[in-house]
């Protein structure tokens, strides 16, 4: 009989309803509410996207689920996989994911996250949050941390470059004088000191995708900085347009390699934000597709999973 395993799949989470914002950027905030000001700027940015007021909610459901499916086919003998979902903002919390899991009678279990980059302040935490409670409710749990170079991950992000480059191309430009922008949402300048992997994850991540995608004409560039008084890594994705424009670069593909799904950062900072600057430097900017429900992404995830149980990090066989 194959035992069942649970797979704790956990991403950011978004707000139900633009009700739901202000409890929502007061989590984020670590318990501190936002002053009016802070909410109503929140509040417009989700208004302003394409797509629906909150995509990520339904983004997230569709990966899971597609994720599901992935498994079911991955022909292990000795388990049966089964996703939980843990958001770290919304409900369901990380901790209920893992306490559902629990009350199925699930003990051994797998996490990993929405995101492909380890960061002590991003995965590190998601990570910290399901080990408590699995420790608090006796499931034991393995991992994922990163999977920043898996090979149909980077197919993936790599096939979307080349799309957007032949855009650019029946647009009539030469696709060598597209500057393609790699970027990352950042985070405080302080995680350079602590020796986080995250940067460099990005690095790997980025020249493996330009690699596969035959791009020379590239660079790595952040994006999304958290508004708060301590200085983030840069240059920010506006800086860098600003800067390439006054270099005479005029084409230039975004692409979000931090991400993986349609969302605020991506469909705001980018799509609204981003284009707006575009417009004002005289410059033409596309972004890549976000990944979504992509089928390489999905088997990346799936992969991951079962490599980990065939590991044997949890006790089974
Ligand atoms: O569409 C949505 O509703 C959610 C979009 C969203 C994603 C996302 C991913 C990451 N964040 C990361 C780090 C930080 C740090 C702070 C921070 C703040 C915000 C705020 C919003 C927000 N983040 Fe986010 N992030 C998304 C949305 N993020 C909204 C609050 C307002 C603002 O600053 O814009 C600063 C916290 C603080 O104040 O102390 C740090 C990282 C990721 C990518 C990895 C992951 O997905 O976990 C890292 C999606």
């Amino acid at each position: 009989m194959k035992k069942k395993i649970g797979v704790l799949v956990m991403s950011y989470g978004t707000p139900k309803s633009l009700d739901d914002v202000e409890a929502y950027y007061t989590h984020i905030r670590r318990g501190s509410a936002p002053s009016p000001e802070q909410l109503k700027e929140l509040k417009d940015r989700y208004e302003a996207i394409v797509g629906g007021v909150f995509p990520l909610r339904e983004n997230t459901d569709r990966q899971v689920e597609k994720m599901q499916e992935e498994l079911n086919k991955s022909g292990v003998e000795d388990a049966e996989f089964v996703c939980y979902q843990g958001l770290k903002h919304a409900a369901p919390f990380i901790e209920d994911g893992v306490r559902q899991m629990a009350a199925d009678g699930i003990t051994e279990a797998i996490g990993i996250v929405l995101a492909p980059h380890y960061s002590t302040m991003s995965i590190g935490s998601y990570v910290k949050r399901a080990q408590a409670t699995a420790d608090e409710a006796g499931v034991k749990i393995a991992f994922i941390e990163s999977y920043h170079l898996h090979p149909k991950l980077i197919e993936a992000f790599a096939n979307r470059v080349v799309a957007k480059l032949d855009e650019f191309e029946d647009a009539g430009a030469d696709r060598g004088s597209v500057k393609v922008l790699f970027s990352a949402h950042s985070l405080p300048e302080r995680i350079l000191a602590m020796g986080d992997p995250y940067r460099d994850q990005l690095l790997e991540t980025s020249e493996a995708v330009a690699e596969k995608a035959g791009v020379d004409n590239w660079q790595f560039t952040w994006q999304s900085a958290g508004r708060t008084s301590e200085p983030w890594l840069g240059p920010d994705v506006l800086d860098t347009m600003k800067e390439l424009s006054q270099q005479d670069v005029r084409y230039m593909l975004v692409s979000p390699l931090g991400f993986v799904s349609d969302h605020l950062e991506v469909l705001y900072d980018l799509d609204i934000e981003a284009q707006q600057v575009a417009e004002e430097l005289d410059v033409r900017v596309m972004r890549i597709d976000s990944l979504n429900t992509e089928p390489l992404y999905m088997q990346t995830l799936a992969d991951c999973v079962v490599t980990e149980w065939k590991k044997g990090a949890l006790v089974h066989g």
